[in-house]
């Protein structure tokens, strides 16, 4: 491979980048669904590939692969979407390919679509990783930067244009990291002749999950009419039995389109309406929306139907799942409702077999299941933003969310200048556009473990923080650290404190006796220091399925239970004082990149990657049922 291939494919995602910056977000990210006024067509399915293995992984944009049919510009394959490219081949160059990867798919466009020109046709990427570009009949419709979050075009005009309601989609997708992508990473190239060939690079990257890509979400068709609810912003909160509810609906397409907005409880009983683009329901004798486990009916949802009606007397009708609750935190406390809340969960990956990072049903709701089954009323997705289907499900089911960004492995001090932050910034844009009206999510996790003893640091995440922050103003912002307590520069900026920790594992390895004091002193620092409640955000030690030994040696079962016991013998202290939550690491085995320290992929699940339960799940079970029936409003039956 030529260098300046991985190069240009580097210069055009950081073009993109800040292409992206410059264009701030105008428009909303609804998700799409059916209404009397809007249609959804899946076009998910079996798509067709094709890897650039070009040596400048160029060839596709010399020879415009998106004019033709991409099985005339040579050989394709099968590709599933949504689903990683990556395992789905005998290949282990496509698990492992770097660069451009070209998808297509040829679709019917219902002919009443076409033909009604008050009609809008949008083709919406659920994710792809990273950078995206995306032609409809060879014309280019839109690219987007950034894996983990939807992207949209609307493509009314182009089919209208061409051929009719023949649709060919091409999507062509590259997967590099450079310092200014979140994640970062960095393109190596291997010098020494005598071990390398010539043009051989590598993707190194600081994080510790397989660098999973392709299209990893549903790619939808979707209409609305011309004239469209583009956005809609719910906050809300309550004062004895009334719940309020305040809503922003903003319209495109029409500029004096009159707004109607029902809210309805479970039973379909309207209990609140108002006209006009903005205002405020109240609700009399509201139902809160309340985690699982701290409540006898929890994740109650009511419904909002939102009409706009234009001059031309079309209207746009869409319905909004809207929980009422608050979120606040004290010097001690994270209060849901205005009772204490304590995190007993898990953090997460998206990752399974074979599929790797790609949405798939049936791995949702068994993994929702086993969640309820052992306890856990919260996790964090870590390390990215998870599909917009599973916080609908986490909104139903009354599991609480830290909702984080991809700002994993940020260790190179290149990766805190101003075109990184910019596209941070952007990030936590389009994170809060997408995410803002669940109330599942409690808090916003800007980062996981970036170097933030930097020097930099301080003034990255004061912006990135405050920034946050003014997007939203009715949740905490937080990242997660595990720099020493004394050197963090980011911590003064956070809401609440989040700390990994490896106590007997990378620190100490074998020492579980060590635990206890450890975490005492890691406690007592971080509240010492900054007098803000703590989670900890992190902890867990790799368990290979079925390996025992008593007393307990590194990678059994028994030693990731003991270290389980002596990190929550510290938790049951101090969660009496100003430690409000406890994430285990990690809810199932995950894979990784592959390396002298892990045996396909890590082994710190209390799952294992085909989500069956090792010793340390039922650990976790006793005891998160138990604090539930501790903390929770009600006595709930393992
Ligand atoms: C933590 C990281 C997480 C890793 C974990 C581990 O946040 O992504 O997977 O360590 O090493 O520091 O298991």
């Amino acid at each position: 491979m030529g260098s300046s291939g991985a190069e240009r494919a580097a210069e055009r995602l950081l073009l993109a980048a800040l292409c992206s910056v410059c264009q701030a977000l105008q428009d909303g990210m609804l998700f799409p669904t059916e209404s009397p006024s809007r249609e959804v067509k899946d076009v998910s399915g079996l798509w067709i590939f094709r890897a650039d293995e070009s040596p400048e992984r160029s060839r596709g944009f010399e020879q415009q692969w998106y004019k033709s049919p991409l099985a005339e510009t040579g050989p394709v394959i099968d590709m599933p979407v949504p689903s990683s490219y990556n395992d789905i081949t005998q290949d282990a160059q496509i698990r492992d390919f770097i660069g451009w990867v070209w998808y297509e798919k040829d679709v019917w466009v219902p002919a009443r679509w076409i033909q009604d020109r008050g009609t809008r046709i949008v083709l919406r990427v659920g994710s792809a990783h990273y950078y995206s570009v995306l032609w409809v009949n060879g014309v280019k419709v839109t690219e987007h930067v950034g894996g983990h979050l939807p992207f949209e075009a609307d493509i009314s005009g182009v089919l209208r244009q061409t051929s009719g309601n023949q649709c060919r989609i091409t999507i062509a997708v590259n997967n590099t990291l450079t310092l200014e992508t979140l994640p970062p990473g960095t393109i190596q190239y291997m010098t020494d002749r005598s071990r390398y060939p010539a043009g051989y690079f590598v993707q190194n990257t600081n994080f510790d999950f397989f660098n999973y890509a392709g299209i990893h979400r549903p790619v939808l068709l979707y209409t609305t009419p011309k004239a469209h609810i583009d956005d809609i912003t719910v906050e809300t909160t309550f004062s004895d039995n009334i719940g309020l509810v305040s809503f922003n609906v903003s319209v495109l397409g029409s500029s004096k389109a009159a707004v109607k907005v029902t809210l309805s409880a479970q039973d379909g009983r309207c209990v609140a309406s108002a006209d006009g683009s903005r205002g405020v329901l109240k609700v009399t004798d509201v139902n809160l929306w309340w985690p699982y486990l701290m409540h006898e009916n929890p994740a109650y949802l009511y419904s909002m139907e939102v009409q706009a009606t234009a001059e031309d007397g079309q209207t746009d009708v869409y319905t909004l799942p809207v929980g009422i609750r608050t979120v606040k935190v004290t010097s001690t406390q994270f209060l849901i409702n205005n009772k204490p809340f304590y995190f007993h969960g898990v953090n997460k990956h998206e990752d399974a077999d074979i599929r790797g990072k790609g949405f798939d049903w049936p791995l949702v709701v068994k993994d929702f299941n086993l969640m309820k089954w052992m306890g856990a009323n919260s996790f964090r997705t870590s390390h990215y933003p998870y599909a917009e289907e599973i916080l609908q499900m986490a909104d139903r089911h009354g599991i609480v969310i830290i909702d984080e960004c991809p700002g994993v492995g940020i260790k190179d001090i290149r990766s805190f200048g101003n075109v990184s932050l910019a596209h941070h910034l952007t990030f936590m844009e389009e994170l809060v556009r997408r995410d803002k009206n669940h109330p599942s999510v409690v808090m916003w996790s800007v980062a996981n473990e970036p170097a933030s003893e930097m020097p930099p640091a301080g003034f990255y995440f004061k912006e990135l923080v405050s920034h946050t922050r003014s997007l939203d103003s009715s949740r905490p912002v937080t990242y997660i650290t595990a720099s020493n307590y004394a050197r963090d520069l980011g911590a003064p900026y956070v809401d609440v404190i989040c700390v990994n920790s490896y106590f007997s594992w990378y620190q100490d390895p074998g020492h579980t006796e060590l635990i206890g004091l450890q975490l005492n002193t890691q406690f007592d620092n971080w509240y010492g220091k900054y007098q803000k409640p703590i989670i900890q955000s992190e902890y867990g030690a790799d368990a290979v399925p079925g390996l025992h030994s008593d007393p307990p040696m590194m990678f059994t079962e028994e030693y990731q239970k003991t270290v389980l016991q002596n990190y929550h013998n510290v938790f049951d202290q101090k969660r009496k004082e100003f430690v409000i939550g406890e994430l285990i690491w990690n809810f199932a085995d995950f894979m990784t990149s592959q390396s002298i320290i892990r045996v396909v992929g890590n082994k710190k699940g209390i799952f294992t990657r085909q989500r069956q339960p090792k010793a340390g799940a039922f650990l976790l079970r006793e005891r998160y049922w138990r604090i539930a029936n501790e903390t929770g409003n009600t006595l709930f039956k393992l």
